[in-house]
């Protein structure tokens, strides 16, 4: 029923895994007919905190019956206090709220590009901006023209001048892209997602940041999906003590109950933007900075980047023990996590996530080839065994 009216009145730009859901509660979700799932996709790690948080839930439930939105043309009595929250809390001197990922992205870009024009000295609409191949950052119009998968560009075109995209965790390609004295910023995931949890070689982000210090080139780190918990530290670029000029943070910022993205930077970049020339009806109203708040405080009283990192070492050590001919290869950091999948008797990454589903645990192919396993943070070591037993059970059911 649910799945026919999708598939009915729905744009087709999704193919889901066929279960429909109606219930979720910290590590679970439950479908209409009331069987339970462990959530192993945690809605692409926005749902770090883990499903309906009562705290964060409360925090949406008194804002949205006080005031719900004002707009940027008038202040409000939350925005200055989630500002001066969230700024201490990651340690950058300003922020500019946004709502999804994507706005947060393209607002990271515009700002690079002021910066470079008002401080860099840039000549105009010359500036540059260096991006990897196989990103993700989002879908509109400029971040996919920084995209190397025809899926998000096919037919979409023409598309935004300015990116220079060189193989990610390259750092020679990185330094040669860095002699163009246009080139304002370079935007990297620490951890690619969406290319397949893609982790780039240690010391990768530290060397990558003190060529783009040489070269006064801004480092943009889109930590949508890997930062806020996700990878075992509040940020994956905290793995190597690097810290961006400008933090893109989206997703889990809100714990998944609402969209809330932010940059953040400091003043000599953040104030090159000025009254009127950037801005969001819904970025930074009361009910996102409330969450956002919440969010945050969740995620520093449960000590879910300690938890995350404890739990993903168990995780990857239980999945190399099934020792399945299917796992080619299991990688991650923290909850974030993938294995390779080959097929065995015909038998795809998407059948094992059927599988899965059948025994009690979501998770989603991408790339035909892997699946992605990302639980929400809270969960337990009980749990996390629970899980494991599910995956190799499935696993075996094709041997
Ligand atoms: C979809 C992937 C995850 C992101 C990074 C920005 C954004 C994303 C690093 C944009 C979004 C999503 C969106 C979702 C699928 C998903 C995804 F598989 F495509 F790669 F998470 F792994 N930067 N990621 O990962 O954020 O505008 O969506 O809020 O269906 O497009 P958004």
């Amino acid at each position: 029923m649910a799945m026919d009216l999708e598939d009915r009145y729905g744009a087709h730009n999704y193919h889901p895994l066929p279960v429909v859901l109606s219930k979720g509660q910290g590590v679970y979700m439950w479908d209409v007919e009331g069987k339970r799932y462990f959530d192993f996709l945690s809605a692409y790690s926005a749902v770090n905190q883990g499903h309906c948080h009562p705290k964060i839930i409360s925090a949406l439930i008194a804002q949205a019956q006080t005031l719900e939105l004002t707009s940027r043309a008038f202040y409000n009595d939350v925005l200055g206090v989630y500002e001066k929250f969230i700024t201490e809390y990651f340690g950058y001197e300003r922020v500019l709220p946004m709502n999804t990922g994507a706005e947060g992205d393209e607002t990271a870009l515009k700002l690079t590009r002021k910066w470079a024009y008002k401080v860099k000295g840039v000549p105009e609409n010359q500036a540059k901006i260096i991006c990897c191949e196989n990103n993700f950052h989002g879908r509109t119009i400029s971040v996919i023209s920084m995209s190397t998968d025809p899926q998000a560009t096919n037919d979409f075109g023409p598309f935004t001048p300015g990116f220079i995209k060189i193989p990610y965790n390259d750092l020679n390609a990185l330094e040669k892209a860095l002699e163009d004295p246009t080139v304002a910023g370079f935007l990297v995931e620490p951890i690619q997602g969406e290319a397949g949890v893609y982790v780039p070689d240690a010391g990768y982000l530290k060397k990558a940041w003190e060529l783009c210090k040489s070269k006064n080139v801004l480092f943009i780190a889109d930590e949508v999906q890997t930062g806020i918990a996700r990878t075992g530290k509040l940020l994956a670029c905290d793995w190597e003590g690097v810290r961006p000029d400008v933090l893109i943070l989206g997703k889990a910022l809100s714990g998944g109950v609402y969209p809330v993205s932010a940059v953040l930077a400091d003043d000599h970049i953040m104030l090159t933007i000025k009254p009127g020339e950037h801005g969001s009806t819904f970025g930074g109203n009361p009910i996102a900075c409330r969450v956002g708040i919440a969010a945050l405080e969740v995620i520093r009283d449960e000590k879910l980047a300690e938890n995350a990192y404890n739990m993903g070492i168990i995780f990857r050590e239980e999945l190399e023990n099934i020792k399945s001919p299917m796992v080619e290869l299991v990688r991650g950091k923290g909850l974030l996590n993938a294995a390779v999948i080959k097929p065995v008797n015909g038998k795809t990454a998407w059948d094992v996530c059927l599988k899965m589903r059948d025994n009690g645990l979501l998770a989603k192919p991408t790339h035909d080839h892997i699946i992605r396993f990302a639980p929400p943070l809270i969960i337990n070591e009980e749990q996390v065994k629970e899980a494991v037993e599910i995956i190799r059970v499935s696993l075996k059911s094709f041997e």
